[in-house]
């Protein structure tokens, strides 16, 4: 008989060879027909499940509230630069998603991780917050350079409410803010920040949505789902940004003198 030919590669997300192109099985006409919007085909995609209506509003609502937070954050600025530099839109935007990392906006699958981590060991949230200090870690998802006690990110209230509101279950969004009342006591600015907190509500909703069991929950956290949304949701702001310059024509930036500190080892 035949000998088939051994496939190079093996996809399981989409498939566009029929009549109607498919994502995880499902053709782009039920898609539209089940208004299962833009959460919905994410959720298709990236975890190749359904998910029900509260977790797919959920999805679009993480992706409104990361979109943008102005030309001063280090994804912006680089985006900004680029785009004066004369790149083309995908070279700003790249520009932009290098930035992203442990210290700005990708932070979240670091918090998830850590979190849960203490949570599952059974650790007191203060047993948590004295060994990451002993241990002269960080805590991600914790901490932000102008939001605090006193100048409340309205994002994290958003996300923090709804999931209290619509999920199953929030053990470990309740241990994360049960941490923020340790560390805030330290500095007022060591607050739940809005990566921490869309990542702690994120391993809630995908632990007990119903649609899949904890240990696949944490292996699509720990292939790096969180701070993919975080990209996402980022690079409308980051291509606004690309877009803007472009509109008011916008010079090659250069960085001031005077906003240097220029220390030289003369030898
Ligand atoms: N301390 C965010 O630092 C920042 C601590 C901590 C224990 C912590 C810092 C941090 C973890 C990473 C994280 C996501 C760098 C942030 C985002 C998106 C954004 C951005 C935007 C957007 C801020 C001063 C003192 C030191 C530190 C202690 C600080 N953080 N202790 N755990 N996590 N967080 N990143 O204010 O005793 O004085 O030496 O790395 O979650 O990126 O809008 O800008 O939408 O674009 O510069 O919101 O917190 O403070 O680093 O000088 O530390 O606090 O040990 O203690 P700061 P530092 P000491 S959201």
């Amino acid at each position: 008989g035949m000998v088939r030919k051994p496939a190079n590669f093996i996809s399981t997300i989409s498939d566009d060879r029929g009549e109607e192109l498919k994502y995880a099985g499902v053709p782009i006409s039920e898609v539209f027909a089940e208004n299962l919007g833009v959460g919905g085909v994410l959720c298709l995609l990236w975890f190749k499940k359904r998910l029900p209506a509260y977790a797919t509003k959920f999805v679009e609502m993480v992706l409104m509230v990361t979109a943008d937070h102005g030309p001063a954050v280090a994804g912006a600025h680089n985006t900004i630069v680029a785009a004066r530099a004369g790149k083309d839109l995908v070279s700003s935007l790249a520009s932009g998603l290098l930035t992203v990392g442990p210290r700005f906006g990708g932070a979240l699958d670091g918090a998830a991780r850590m979190m849960t981590d203490a949570l599952d060991r059974g650790i007191s949230p203060l047993d948590f917050v004295t060994e990451c200090k002993k241990k002269n870690k960080l805590i991600m998802g914790i901490g932000h350079r102008i939001k605090s006690l006193e100048n409340p990110d309205k994002r994290v209230s958003i996300i923090k409410e709804y999931a209290l509101q619509h999920f199953p279950k929030t053990p470990t969004l309740n241990f994360a803010l049960q941490v923020e009342q340790i560390t805030t006591q330290k500095r007022s600015n060591l607050i739940l920040n809005v990566d921490g907190c869309i990542a702690v509500c994120f391993v809630d909703l995908l632990r007990h949505c119903g649609a899949m069991s904890v240990e696949e929950a944490d292996e699509l956290i720990g292939d790096g789902c969180l701070n993919g949304l975080f990209v996402l949701g980022r690079s409308i702001g980051f291509i606004g940004h690309h877009l803007d310059q472009k509109r008011l024509k916008q010079p090659l930036y250069r960085h001031p003198w005077d906003d240097i500190s220029y220390i030289s080892d003369d030898l």
